[in-house]
C-alpha cells in the first residue's frame, strides 16, 4: 500500500482550521489537525509546499520512520510550524493504520487503562458571581472538574474571560486586539475569587486556574501559597516557559501543583520540568506537539516522574484533535485530565465524529481508526478568515506576555 493523495483542507466553521488528510492506494484515507491558531497558512504551506510532495508514494504504515524523515530530514528542527505539520501527518497515518487493523486506534496503544476521560470546563465571567453561575451549569452537566476564570477589577478585560461564556475564542480579530495588564491587581483579586467557590462548592469538585504565563517565578510563588487553602488541582503556566529552571523558584515556595505545556512543540521543551519534578501536569496537545508518536513518548518520560497528562483542549484544536487526544488519554498509565471547551455546532457539523461526552467523561470512538472525519464540501463553504490572538501591554504601555 502507497499514500497516492494528500491534500491540506482550510475553513472556518466559526473559527479557522487546518486539516491534512491523507488516500492510500487501497483506499484508506487518514486525517490529521494542523491547526495551529493565528498562524494557520504557515503551517499549510509547509505542508503543502515541503511534505506533501514527500509523502506521495511513501509506505502509510511507516508512522516512525515518517516521524524520524519529516523530523531529522528537514534538518530546521523544533518550532510550532514543523511539529504541527508533523502532527498532522502522523496523525493521519494513525487513523489510516486503525482502519487497516479494524482497531480503534487507542487498541493500538495497549487498549483502555479507564473506562472514561474526565474532564474539565472552561467556567468564565467578568465578575465572581457570573463564574459561581457558570460553575453550576458544569455540575449540572456532571461535570467534576472546572478551570475558574474571571475578570480583574480595575481591568478593562482579562484572558480566558470570552463574550460568548460557552464558546470562548480569543482570536477576535484580523489585527491583534490589545489588552491591559496589572499583575497587582489579579494578585490581590484571584484567591478572593476561590475563596468563594470553595465556599459555594465545597471540597470535592475540581478547581483549576490559568495564569497564562503573565507571572514572575516568585509572583507565581506568591499566587500558587496563596491559593493551598482552596486545594487547586492546579495552576496552570504560571511564567513564560522557555526558562526551564524559573519553576524550580516556584516549586521552592508552594505546593499548589503546577501544570504547563499547551505552547510547548517537543520533549525537550519539558525535558528538564519534568526529570527534575517541577511540574505536576504536562498539558502538551498532540497537535502542537508532534502527534500521537511523540506526545506519546512525552507521556512515557513523565511517567517516570509523577507527573500526569493534561492535555490542552481548546476550540482551536479541531475535533480531529480531540479524537486522537482521546484514544491516548484512554490508554496512557499516567493520565491526568482532558481539557474539554465545547466546539460550535456549525464545527461538530464540519468535523463529524464519533466520540461522546457523558456525565463529566468523553469516550473515545469505537469506530475503526480516530472515528473522526471532515466534510470536505460543507468546509469548502466556510473560507479562511484572518483572526490574530490578542497582544498584552502593562498599564505603561510595556509589552507583555499574552
Ligand atoms: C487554554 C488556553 C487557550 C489558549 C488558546 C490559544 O485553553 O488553556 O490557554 O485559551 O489561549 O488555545 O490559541
Ligand atoms: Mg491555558
Amino acid at each position: 500500500m502507497r499514500i497516492v493523495d494528500a491534500r491540506v483542507i482550510v475553513t472556518c466553521p466559526g473559527r479557522n482550521f487546518v486539516t491534512l488528510k491523507i488516500v492510500t492506494s487501497d483506499g484508506f484515507t487518514g486525517v490529521g489537525d494542523a491547526t495551529l491558531n493565528g498562524r494557520e497558512l504557515s503551517v499549510a504551506s509547509y505542508l503543502t509546499e515541503h511534505v506533501v510532495p514527500a509523502l506521495i508514494g511513501r509506505d502509510p504504515a511507516r508512522i516512525e520512520d515518517t516521524w524520524q524523515y519529516l523530523y531529522k530530514g528537514a534538518y530546521w528542527r523544533r518550532g510550532p510550524v514543523t511539529m504541527s505539520a508533523i502532527a498532522a501527518v502522523d496523525t493521519a497515518l494513525w487513523d489510516i493504520k486503525g482502519k487497516v487493523a479494524g482497531l480503534p486506534v487507542y487498541q493500538l496503544l495497549g487498549g483502555r487503562s479507564r473506562d472514561g476521560v474526565t474532564v474539565y470546563g472552561h467556567a468564565n465571567a467578568v465578575d465572581v458571581d457570573g463564574v459561581l453561575s457558570e460553575i453550576s451549569a458544569y455540575i449540572d452537566l456532571g461535570y467534576r472538574a472546572v478551570r475558574v476564570q474571571t475578570g480583574i477589577p480595575g481591568l478593562a478585560s482579562t484572558y480566558g474571560v470570552g463574550k460568548d461564556r460557552t464558546f470562548y475564542e480569543p482570536a477576535d480579530a484580523a489585527i491583534a486586539t490589545e489588552n491591559t495588564w496589572s499583575t497587582e491587581a489579579y494578585l490581590a483579586h484571584i484567591p478572593n475569587v476561590f475563596a468563594r467557590v470553595r465556599e459555594e462548592f465545597g471540597p470535592a469538585l475540581k478547581l483549576l486556574h490559568d495564569v497564562h504565563h503573565r507571572l514572575t517565578p516568585i509572583e507565581a510563588a506568591r499566587l500558587g501559597r496563596s491559593l493551598e487553602p482552596y486545594h487547586l488541582t492546579w495552576m496552570e503556566d504560571p511564567v513564560p516557559a522557555e526558562l526551564q529552571s524559573g519553576f524550580r523558584e516556584i516549586r521552592r515556595h508552594t505546593t499548589t501543583p503546577i501544570a504547563v505545556g499547551e505552547v510547548f512543540n517537543t520533549i525537550w521543551d519539558c525535558q528538564e520540568l519534568i526529570t527534575d519534578q517541577l511540574i505536576d501536569y504536562i498539558r502538551t496537545t498532540v497537535v502542537h506537539a508532534g502527534g500521537i508518536t511523540h506526545l506519546r513518548r512525552i507521556f512515557d518520560l513523565a511517567a517516570l516522574y509523577h507527573v500526569r497528562s493534561g492535555s490542552h483542549g481548546a476550540t482551536d484544536l479541531s475535533p480531529i484533535c480531540m479524537s486522537a487526544a482521546l484514544h491516548l488519554d484512554i490508554s496512557i498509565p499516567n493520565f491526568g485530565l482532558q481539557e474539554y471547551m465545547r466546539h460550535t455546532d456549525e464545527t461538530d457539523e464540519v468535523f463529524p465524529h464519533g466520540y461522546r461526552y457523558e456525565g463529566g467523561y468523553l469516550h473515545p470512538s469505537e469506530e475503526p481508526g480516530l472515528g473522526v472525519d471532515i466534510d470536505e464540501e460543507l468546509a469548502a463553504r466556510y473560507p479562511y478568515r484572518p483572526a490574530a490572538l490578542p497582544v498584552n501591554r502593562l498599564e505603561d504601555g510595556t509589552m507583555h506576555s499574552w
